[in-house]
């Protein structure tokens, strides 16, 4: 049976703005209150996901949450009609109004850790909703994330659903962010690969001193245990702690995975060279040949891979076998980075070609092109299980790029973030983008 990886991008919500909201995240800290563009980072998001739709490539999309969320603000006290509530959180707490109102959902590689049908027990594809508890604007996704998984894949023969882990810092979870799966083909077994920041329960894992490790072990672990996969299935790896702390929040800005192959930094993790013979011998056991392609230090420094997002690229296979890299403007203007990926696509290896993107507004709450997808791969029974309203198409993706130039405004500042009238504009939009995904009611003002 035919097999394959689709790309489920999210779609940037009608609020996106510059916070500063995720400190050991270096570009959301230096982009802190700067104004920014929600329809121009929409329209980039949606030309991303057409082009790759027009090379070839399975392309879904993921909807963006409700926000403000101002049932997230009555829980910590305020009161009122909605206009009120946000009125009051303004004047007496903006930084919480800030939170409320970001449209971090966009960075759907931290939605979700999906496992395919072919690594797991019941043979079904598992998802679990990451907790994102390290910050509390992210914190607050899940619920809905959840519902909008669930009405995306609605079908318990081929797939189930986990509720994020339990909402603690021991058990902080980023999803697919520290996650990648190994295989010879989509639709046979692979090697599930968890990329952790520190153990919450074991002392003896070294941990960063200046910025969060947001991955514990444990919560990897749970992870694993809720899909049912195999322990000949899975390794797990430690990043390291020190490059935690010049800005690599998750292990996808310092690495990605596709198919047999690991792009990587040569100081992304701790242990190398025993979790690379790890993961060689589990892939060999279910038929793979484990590559691994390492960038050196003395080519691309770790400021360098932080600065341009190199690793947060999309690595993806092609027909004949070979593999595009899907990397953002931000890799172009970084002399170093760019002449790097010159010499790779020229030296013969898997990697061959380089396509560029400008994912600008984005990018500058660190937001690179491998953070606006979550990867799900499936069989043709499974594709067709899919909700079809989500799979993006030529008529799909005009209607969503109309959507977008009737919705959204250009400019988003604090001061747009305050009027109540946004909230309901955005509630509008979201309302008809659930009937233009065909995904019923799923948000908190769709539902209470
Ligand atoms: O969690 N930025 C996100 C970026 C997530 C990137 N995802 C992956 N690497 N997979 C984060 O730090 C910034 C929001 C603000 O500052 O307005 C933010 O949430």
């Amino acid at each position: 049976m035919k097999s394959y990886e689709v790309n489920f991008d999210g779609l940037v919500g009608p609020t996106h703005n510059y916070g500063g909201l995720s400190y050991g995240n270096v570009a959301s800290q230096s982009n802190s209150q700067q104004s920014s563009n929600p329809k121009e980072a929409a329209l980039q998001g949606l030309a991303k996901m057409k082009a790759l739709m027009d090379m070839g490539f399975q392309q879904g999309v993921l909807a963006p949450q409700e926000r403000p969320d101002v049932a997230a603000l009555r829980r910590l006290g305020f009161a009122g009609s909605d206009a009120q509530v946000i009125q009051q959180v303004a004047k007496e707490a903006m930084p919480l109004l800030v939170a409320s109102c970001s449209a971090s959902s966009m960075w759907v590689a931290n939605a979700a850790t999906v496992s395919p049908s072919a690594d797991t027990a019941d043979g079904r594809v598992h998802f679990t909703a990451a907790n994102l508890n390290c910050k509390y604007h992210r914190s607050i996704e899940h619920p809905t994330t959840s519902r909008v998984l669930g009405a995306m894949f609605a079908n318990q023969q081929h797939f189930a659903h986990h509720a994020a882990l339990p909402a603690v810092a021991q058990f902080g979870d980023e999803g697919a962010a520290n996650h990648t799966r190994f295989c010879r083909a989509y639709g046979e077994a692979g090697v599930e690969f968890f990329v952790f920041g520190r153990s919450a329960f074991d002392t003896r894992y070294p941990a960063p001193q200046k910025y969060p490790a947001r991955q514990t072990l444990e919560a990897s672990q749970a992870v694993a245990r809720l899909h049912g996969l195999r322990e000949e299935g899975v390794v797990y790896a430690q990043q390291n702690p020190s490059v935690i702390d010049q800005g690599v929040f998750h292990n996808d800005v310092i690495a990605v995975g596709n198919g047999e192959v690991l792009f990587y930094h040569e100081d992304a993790f701790l242990e190398t060279d025993k979790m690379l013979a790890e993961l060689s011998s589990k892939l060999a056991k279910v038929g793979g040949k484990f590559q691994s392609v390492c960038v050196p230090r003395s080519a691309v420094t770790v400021d360098d891979a932080v600065r341009s997002y190199l690793f947060n690229s999309q690595l993806l296979s092609r027909p004949d076998g070979s593999m595009l890299l899907i990397v953002p403007e931000e890799c172009r203007s970084n002399e170093r980075v760019w002449q790097y990926l010159q010499g790779l696509t020229g030296s013969g290896g898997v990697i061959r070609e380089v396509k560029v993107f400008d994912l600008k507004q984005s990018m500058q709450n660190g937001g690179g092109p491998a953070c606006l997808r979550l990867r799900v791969a499936l069989n043709e029974t499974e594709l067709a299980a899919v909700n079809p309203g989500v799979i993006m198409t030529a008529s799909l993706y005009d209607s969503l790029t109309q959507w977008v130039e009737r919705h959204y405004r250009d400019r988003m500042t604090e001061n747009d973030l305050a009027d109540p009238q946004l909230l309901l504009e955005c509630r509008g939009a979201l309302d008809e983008l659930t009937q233009i995904l065909k995904l019923g009611a799923v948000y908190p003002f769709q539902i209470n």
